[in-house]
């Protein structure tokens, strides 16, 4: 039994005066907000790469974050290991759900049968310490992008038995989510694009990773999976052209093989950054596309151009982001995983506990900011107003289709429509959004 967490207390919410370092002031689980606990919209998770696997190591240097399971001759003890102390930090954190890929959980073995065998052998084994946890599972994944095998893409590799690998592994990777009562089923596309055109057949690499992801639907329905598949967007890293590079991008794959109707959005706050985005343009983009899915809670450093993956921690821009969630109707089955990772000078258990805590609360007290700024409902006012000419039934016509190009013409001509132009008020709706941030 790996002890690396236990010694830490649960974490609990104590309000806005505690003086505690690692307690909750904005997160009371049980707080009822729109109509329900703020636990039911926001349903954090843990994502266990980032919080048991990741070492530190970064281009330049070596593993600085060195756990006791990490270094285990015997790869599969140090895998039960990792898992004993994945359901600690579940446990002192008190979240609802965790994330995992294939990889994080299980090590590869000598060859495909045996990663499955170690793989199966670690589902049976979470799906123990869920018997005696509050931790539910908020999606799988399968990690096709880090061995060498993948390097030139895993459903759209040049080499169909890249494929073949890769559409096995998902189908184990299903089958264990669904074991653990899974409520999404994860796909990015890791290695899903290109480096160069010299050596890259885009539309049959696109057609290929059409098949694959009609395959997955196929096959959750001959399951009876009832989770949401998702894909998660991401413009580049580690390609230079990611194929799913925004949630526009991901809807146009999509609508062109058949799938809108099928599979939903993974949105993340860095990649959104990446894309040259913000997170709620993305948010409202795949709201307004019917596919807001779940999201991957994290940032970026506008200062670098790559995945820094750090916890959230911008209350304007969380808030606004969380507006737009709710806007668009909520995060159903998806949730809030902390797509985060601590720096790698934060050695200490204890930092992925601060690191977590500060961004739960975060994000709580940004939701209670966005619903309250929803209930207020000066900002919706706002846009009404600004659309407000489209009420007019000789608008609402056009807008229809009722009137031709030239019978617009005609009309505006003999109307004559002369537009003045009308302010967009942004700068005071910048300053009513900050005058009402709490
Ligand atoms: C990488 C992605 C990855 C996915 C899961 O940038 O964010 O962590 O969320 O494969
Ligand atoms: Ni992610
Ligand atoms: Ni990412």
């Amino acid at each position: 039994m790996a002890a690396f967490f236990s010694e830490l207390e649960t974490v609990r919410f104590e309000g806005r005066d505690s003086d505690k370092a690692l307690a909750y002031r904005w997160y009371n689980a049980e707080q009822m907000v729109l109509g329900k606990p703020l636990s039911e919209h926001l349903r954090f998770a843990v994502a266990y790469w980032h919080s048991l696997a990741m070492n530190g190591s970064d281009p330049f240097g070596a593993p600085t974050i060195v756990r006791p399971w990490m270094t285990r001759a015997d790869a599969m003890e140090g895998a039960r290991e990792k898992a004993d102390a994945a359901f600690e930090l579940f446990r002192v954190l008190g979240l609802p759900f965790y994330t995992f890929h294939d990889r994080d959980i299980a090590p590869e073995g000598a060859d495909l049968k045996e990663s499955l065998k170690n793989f199966e052998a670690m589902v049976e084994y979470l799906a123990k310490k869920m018997e005696g946890s509050k931790a539910k599972l908020l999606w799988g994944t399968a990690n096709l992008f880090s061995h060498p095998r993948f390097m030139s893409g895993a459903a759209t590799n040049p080499d169909p038995d890249v494929f073949a690998y890769s559409a096995t592994t998902v189908k184990h990777c299903m089958d264990a989510t669904k074991q653990l009562g899974g409520s999404n089923y994860v796909l990015w596309g890791g290695r899903e694009g290109y480096e160069t055109l010299l050596n890259t057949d885009m539309g049959h690499e696109l057609d290929q990773m059409g098949r694959f992801l009609t395959l997955v639907v196929e096959y959750k329905h001959k399951i009876g999976f009832e989770g949401q598949i998702l894909i998660e967007p991401k413009p580049k890293e580690p390609t230079a052209h990611q194929y799913d590079f925004d949630a526009a991008t991901v809807y146009g794959f999509l609508k062109k093989y058949g799938l809108e109707n099928e599979v939903k959005l993974n949105l993340e706050a860095n990649h959104a950054l990446l894309a040259g985005h913000s997170f709620e343009h993305e948010i409202a983009t795949a709201a307004m596309l019917g596919v807001l899915g779940s999201l991957d809670v994290n940032r970026g450093d506008p200062l670098l151009g790559w995945d820094t993956d750090q916890f959230p921690n911008d209350l304007q821009a969380m808030t606004l982001a969380l507006y737009q969630v709710i806007l668009g109707g909520g995060l159903g089955k998806g949730g809030m995983n902390f797509d985060a990772k601590i720096r790698r000078q934060s050695i200490d258990a204890e930092d992925l506990v601060h690191a977590h805590v500060g961004a739960v609360d975060l994000c709580a007290r940004a939701f209670l900011n966005a619903a309250a700024l929803v209930e207020k409902g000066e900002l919706k006012a706002a846009v009404a107003e600004r659309y407000a000419g489209w009420n007019t039934p000789e608008a609402k016509a056009m807008l229809e289709g009722k009137l031709s190009l030239e019978q617009i013409s005609e009309t505006t001509l003999a109307k004559g429509v002369n537009p003045k132009p009308r302010s967009g008020k942004q700068e005071k709706l910048e300053n009513l959004l900050n005058r009402r941030l709490f």
